[in-house]
């Protein structure tokens, strides 16, 4: 067993079953002209944790453990995008809507990719999911069933809404989860530091937070 000093105790883990989750480090949440910023928010602000999520997928693939990438993204018939989700508030540009990084949140469009620093190796998996949650009508149950996952690390954006929401999900699935505190952003600061302590509150009610250094350590002793 492996140990981090997380918060608020100690999170033990095997690594023989535990996977990296990379919550949607897409263009479209990330770069000026995708999604993040039709909303109104500044997108600058998660680019900021892109070097530190790279060095968490460096160490998962270096240790030879699973890295599973999230993209949240849509059919092109927008078949699977809700009515109440594509119209929903003012956004400048509203889901499957030509932009400067193609159709908005469209699946195969440039904005839907992941940033190119982060971007997925061959064979690694790849959840597109219409929902914030990866779980909610996706394959990624079945495929962490397929690998013995029971321990789960998380990183990405954005923290209090995508990477939240899914790990909600994973441990109502008894998924033992830790998220990497400077490998996931939020357009919002408050969010995020509110979104870490009600992770780690009530003894772990959700999961443990670490930083990537000490998850790193862990991995490489
Ligand atoms: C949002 C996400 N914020 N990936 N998606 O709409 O968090």
């Amino acid at each position: 067993m492996a140990v981090i000093d997380a918060k608020p105790f100690a999170y033990e883990f095997d690594p023989a079953t535990t996977a990296l989750i990379v919550i949607d480090m897409q263009r479209d949440f990330i770069e000026a002209g995708g999604f993040g910023a039709s909303l109104g928010n500044d997108v600058t602000l998660l680019q900021a944790v892109v070097p530190a999520t790279a060095r968490l997928i460096a160490g998962f693939r270096a240790a030879g453990l699973p890295v599973i990438h999230t993209r949240e993204c849509h059919r092109p018939d927008l078949s699977d995008c809700p009515p109440a989700k594509r119209t929903r508030g003012n956004p400048s540009l509203r889901i499957g809507d030509e932009g400067p990084m193609g159709r908005v949140l469209i699946a195969g469009e440039p904005g839907a990719e992941i940033v190119p620093d982060l971007a997925p190796a061959p064979g690694e998996y790849v959840v597109d999911k219409p929902g914030k949650g990866a779980f909610y009508a996706t394959g990624l149950g079945d495929h962490l069933a397929g690998l013995g996952t029971r321990s789960l690390i998380f990183a990405g954006v954005t923290t209090e809404v995508c990477v939240q929401t899914t790990m909600r999900e994973a441990n109502d699935r008894g998924f033992a989860c830790l998220l990497a505190e400077d490998a996931t952003e939020s357009y919002f600061p408050d969010f995020k530091a509110a979104a870490i302590e009600m992770i780690r509150a009530q003894g772990a009610i959700v999961g443990w937070t670490a930083t990537t250094a000490q998850i790193l350590e862990a991995l490489d002793a």
